[in-house]
């Protein structure tokens, strides 16, 4: 068994029990919703009828388009099929508990209606609503959390703001764009923006930055400042390095063990974070469910992306996922939300998540590959058992006995299914 058990409450300074609370509520999530919506949704991936290779969002970037030319998409961007409450309603049947919308990426486009610049849908596109306004609204009628990214640095509309093309350099196939100070860009678009973001969608639970990439200590505090008048609101690791905020970020991959801090993978679903109209590399909504599983058994969050078409639709392969997502979570969820990583350094068939119970602890023993010999073998259980029941169904109940410190279940008469079998252990001990 590792040692690495929260300490309990008593030996927790007061600091340490003042963050719990403020993240109890994320840690209980488990799982978001990552929203990717902009502009960029139009070309989604192609240029001039070039496939452009990479993440769509990049587009302005990777086919060296510049402004004045990538701003022309604003007059063709009229998402007419946008719906905000079938969005959170199909976040919340898949069982996200947030969502984070990107409220303006790289390329500088505010989805959000802001008088700081006129370069956002409701000013400067057939599109007169605010679709982040809508998204408030809807999670605020369906009790989900809701975060808005932010990029905080990279702003490749403005002058000051700072830019990343595929060679670290400057855009020098955009001959308009006289650089100027990143303060400028920070006093004169960035703060305004994110006072307004903050101000007028009823409070965000979520303020997710993107990237640290060229950022100052000074635009770092300037933007802090604004933060610091939301003590409740939770912000990652990306404002500024080494800076922490309140849970760090691995993106596109899952860490080998848990960390000792509060930790969310952002994932997608397929190879891009905006819609890309030829990427069909999709993962199946089986792996999405054990990726889940095996974040939670470490301890994390997972914030799993979508990325909204041009007209306002989240794409089909995404909607199936979600829906398959969701039937898993409806019968095993109990085993994702608000528990605990594993205490058990690893087990060759699966995964377990941990519950403290009344009187003990529940392990959630995911089973993805019942061992050949029949029996699933959990090591150093040092516990009095209770009960060990199949979590869809408390009536299949399995036979178990001791080798040592091991404890031996026996597989059960009915057919494997490796993917809803999550055998539930209750001891009569806190581990
Ligand atoms: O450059 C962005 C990228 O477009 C995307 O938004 C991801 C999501 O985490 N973040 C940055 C890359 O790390």
């Amino acid at each position: 068994i590792l040692s690495c058990a929260p300490k309990n409450q008593e030996q927790k300074d007061e600091a340490t029990l003042k963050q719990d609370a403020k993240m109890e509520w994320w840690r209980d999530a488990r799982f978001g919703m990552f929203v990717h919506w902009g502009l960029y949704a139009i070309p989604a991936g192609e240029w001039k009828g070039k496939e452009i290779p990479g993440i769509s969002e990049w587009i302005m970037a990777r086919a060296e388009i510049p402004v004045k030319d990538y701003e022309k998409l604003t007059e063709e961007f009229n998402p007419v099929k946008y719906n905000a409450e079938e969005w959170v309603k199909l976040a919340k049947f898949a069982g996200m508990k947030y969502i984070v919308i990107t409220s303006k990426h790289h390329d500088g486009f505010a989805m959000f209606h802001s008088k700081a610049s006129p370069y956002n849908i409701v000013d400067a596109t057939p599109f007169d609503r605010d679709p982040l306004k809508e998204l408030a609204d809807a999670c605020e009628k369906y009790g989900i959390r809701l975060g808005f990214y932010y990029s905080q640095a990279q702003d490749w509309h403005e002058p000051g703001g700072t830019y990343y093309n595929i060679e670290q350099g400057e855009p020098h196939w955009d001959p308009d764009l006289k650089r100027e100070p990143l303060m400028n860009y920070i006093n004169g678009k960035a703060v305004p923006q994110v006072k307004e973001i903050l101000e007028n969608y009823g409070g965000l639970d979520i303020l997710w930055w993107d990237t640290p990439r060229g950022m100052t200590e000074e635009a770092a505090k300037a933007l802090q400042a604004e933060v610091d008048k939301y003590p409740e609101m939770l912000t990652n690791n990306r404002l500024y390095r080494p800076w922490p905020g309140d849970f760090s970020t691995p993106e596109q991959h899952v860490p080998p063990t848990g960390l000792d801090y509060d930790w969310e993978v952002c994932m997608t679903m397929n190879t891009s974070w905006g819609y890309k109209k030829n990427d069909d590399n999709w993962k199946s909504s089986e792996s999405l469910i054990r990726m889940l599983v095996d974040i939670a058994s470490k301890g994390g969050n997972l914030l799993l992306n979508v990325g909204p078409t041009a007209e306002g639709l989240i794409p089909e392969p995404s909607v199936e996922r979600l829906k398959e997502i969701g039937q898993w979570m409806q019968k095993n969820g109990e085993s994702v939300y608000g528990t605990s990583a594993s205490p058990f350094f690893k087990l060759p068939w699966g995964r377990c998540t941990t519950k403290e119970a009344e009187s003990g602890n529940l392990l959630y023993l995911h089973v993805f590959d019942w061992p050949r010999d029949g029996v699933l073998r959990v090591p150093g259980l040092d516990a009095r058992i209770k009960d060990v029941y199949l979590l869809t169904n408390k009536k299949q109940k399995f036979s178990y006995k001791f080798e040592g410190e091991d404890l031996l279940i026996h597989a059960p008469s009915v057919i494997f299914d490796p993917i809803n079998t999550v055998v539930v252990v209750k001891t009569g001990k806190k581990m």
